[in-house]
């Protein structure tokens, strides 16, 4: 019976193989993280770094903490600092894009709870390929104290 165990064995292997690879890891997400907040503010900034292989532009995310998700830009006018949102994040094949304070930035809004430093976000973003086909990304972001991070241009907030 040796022949078939080392056969079910094997096909085991092939299988666990399979799931590790994902048919659509085209975009992939490092050092996310979330600005933490203080009881009774309803909006916070969400921050990572995204690197798509064959190119495509970030067009939405969603979470379960927050009401509304948008995408926004930060940039300076004049010298003012504002920040709106925007239609998504372009992602140039194989070039990193940060999105960062000061720059851009998955805005949580209407935030149904505190923003506490060690606790876990679950975002999950949507990336439209050239072909117009959508992939989805479960980001799990961990909260950082408000000025855990120094930053060069993060006096502006939100
Ligand atoms: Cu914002």
């Amino acid at each position: 019976m040796t022949v078939t165990r080392n056969f079910r064995l094997a096909a085991l292997a092939t299988a666990a193989a399979l799931l590790t690879l994902p048919a659509w890891a085209q975009t992939e997400v490092k050092e996310a993280w979330v600005r933490g907040t203080v009881v009774q503010q309803k909006a916070t900034g969400a921050f990572m770094q995204l690197t798509s292989k064959q190119g495509g532009k970030l067009v939405s995310a969603a979470s379960p903490v927050a009401g509304v998700v948008e995408i926004h830009e930060m940039k300076m006018e004049g010298n003012m600092m504002k920040m709106a949102a925007v239609s998504g994040v372009e992602l140039p094949a194989g070039k990193l894009v940060e999105l960062k304070p000061g720059g851009y930035h998955v805005m949580l809004m209407d935030l149904k709870q505190t923003m506490k430093a060690g606790d876990t976000v679950p975002i999950t973003l949507t990336v439209e390929a050239k072909d117009g086909k959508k992939e989805t990304i479960e980001v799990k972001a961990p909260v950082k104290a408000l000025g855990a991070k120094p930053e060069m241009h993060d006096h502006a907030g939100h």
